[in-house]
């Protein structure tokens, strides 16, 4: 790994953890080293070491709309002239919520936070505050940030790095935490049985894309829907990948399920460090200051944030989600082809314009079948495409995401390179 890059995280090894602010970039997981971003425009990066490289990771799911879009960008600028933050409510706090309420069939009240990972912590307060109850499924695989009851069997970052336990997180506090398989219902009925009446919710990535993408298959969001009402659990979905990505209105929208609370990031940030959670009033009302569940936060609603959020949303409500789908779709079919044809063993998911390639022969529904990935492959799969001048995910358990920047030109040349790739 010559030059810049390098010379880089020498340095930046001596002053931040790892020399990453977030695991996963550090690449070891791949073998190599993260790559210093100099800039970004439509689908492509450009490195510190001149790198031009076509963009699958899209800062882990905000960009849909590319790097540096001139109407995100014109937002932000404007904003930062009338001022970075004023701790104090400002009028694009309002519309962005609006717009979401707006998009969104499930979500009647919205409140605004820093950071995915903040905002599925307070939907769980919120959740056990409003049901009395403690205890939660989570699906194993799934990540919701890294609160700490969430980092047990915790998909991103955590199975990237196989860690089986964060030290630090008391057994207390994910003493609450039941695990179940995704998409397997029958367990959840079991978990239910066997924590009658201590459920205050089950948190759910309606489409799971942090073991890789897991599609949740037909009848399992459903399920959860009628388990949490027959026992009075809320259905929390995590959006943060899925909202606004799988559809304008979201998961939600997509597979027309109606949970009490949703919990969102990356897209309604336009690129900005933004989370939210929302849902029903009768329960978002609970949190304070109209109710006692208390959160808070300086920063949260900040004004560069909501603007470049609200700029996103508005250019993709026209936004032709159709088209971008057909694209990818058509693409993963091809990809799947050429491995296929020489006889590479591999699984490619999708959904809308998210994709995992798993190079393994068994379908992958969940984070078992996705543990079975030969990541030996998938790391030089990884290294081959960036040399060829192409992004993806530094770990096998991670989502490539394709955005409406990417070019016919960028699915062409990278099926020519996976091709070479497959021999
Ligand atoms: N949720 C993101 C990955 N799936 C976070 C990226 C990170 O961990 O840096």
């Amino acid at each position: 790994m010559p030059g810049v890059s390098h010379a880089l995280f020498n340095a930046a090894r001596q002053y931040i953890p790892g020399g990453v602010n977030s695991p996963v970039r550090a690449c070891a997981a791949v073998g190599a080293e993260p790559l210093f971003v100099e800039r970004g425009l439509g689908s492509r990066i450009i490195c510190a070491d001149g790198e031009n490289l076509v963009d699958f990771v899209l800062s882990w799911g905000p960009l849909i709309l590319g790097h540096a879009h001139p109407a995100v960008t014109r937002a932000i600028r404007e904003a930062a002239d009338r001022g970075s933050s004023f701790g104090a409510p400002c009028r694009d706090e309002v519309e962005l919520a609006k717009a979401m309420v707006d998009a969104l069939p499930g979500l009647e009240m919205v409140r605004m936070v820093n950071s995915g990972t903040e905002a599925a912590m307070s939907a769980l307060r919120l959740a056990r505050a409003c049901t009395g109850k403690t205890k939660f499924i989570k699906f194993d695989g799934c990540y919701h940030g890294h609160a700490d009851p969430f980092l047990a069997g915790a998909g991103s970052g955590v199975a990237t790095l196989s860690i089986p336990g964060t030290p630090g997180v008391p057994a207390a506090a994910v003493a609450d935490t039941v695990l179940c398989p995704y998409n397997d219902l029958e367990s959840v009925t079991n978990a239910f049985s066997a924590h009658s009446g201590n459920l205050a919710a089950v948190i759910v990535e309606p489409a799971a894309g942090n073991m890789g993408l897991v599609l949740p298959e037909q009848g399992f969001l459903e399920g959860l829907r009628e388990l949490c009402t027959r026992h009075g659990a809320l259905l929390i979905f995590d959006e943060v990948i899925t909202g606004f990505r799988l559809a304008y209105a979201g998961a939600q929208g997509r597979f027309g399920i109606d949970p009490d609370l949703a919990v969102f990031g990356k897209i309604i940030g336009g690129g900005l460090p933004v989370g939210a959670y929302g849902g029903k009033a009768e329960y978002m009302r609970h949190i304070a200051p109209q109710g006692q569940v208390y959160q808070a936060g300086t920063l949260s609603g900040n004004p560069l944030a909501m603007a470049a959020g609200l700029a996103a949303l508005r250019v993709l409500r026209d936004s032709d989600y159709a088209a971008l789908e057909q694209k990818v779709e058509d693409f993963c079919k091809e990809l799947a082809a050429i491995f296929k044809n020489r006889a590479i063993d591999v699984r490619i998911n999708r959904m809308a314009s998210m994709f995992s390639i798993f190079f393994t022969p068994r379908p992958v529904r969940d984070f078992a079948d996705a543990k079975t990935a030969d990541t030996d492959r998938y790391a030089r799969f990884f290294l081959y495409m960036r040399e060829r001048g192409f992004f993806l995910a530094p770990s096998a358990f991670e989502t490539a995401m394709a955005s409406f920047a990417h070019s016919d030109e960028d699915f062409l040349s990278f099926l020519k390179a996976a091709a070479a790739f497959a021999g």
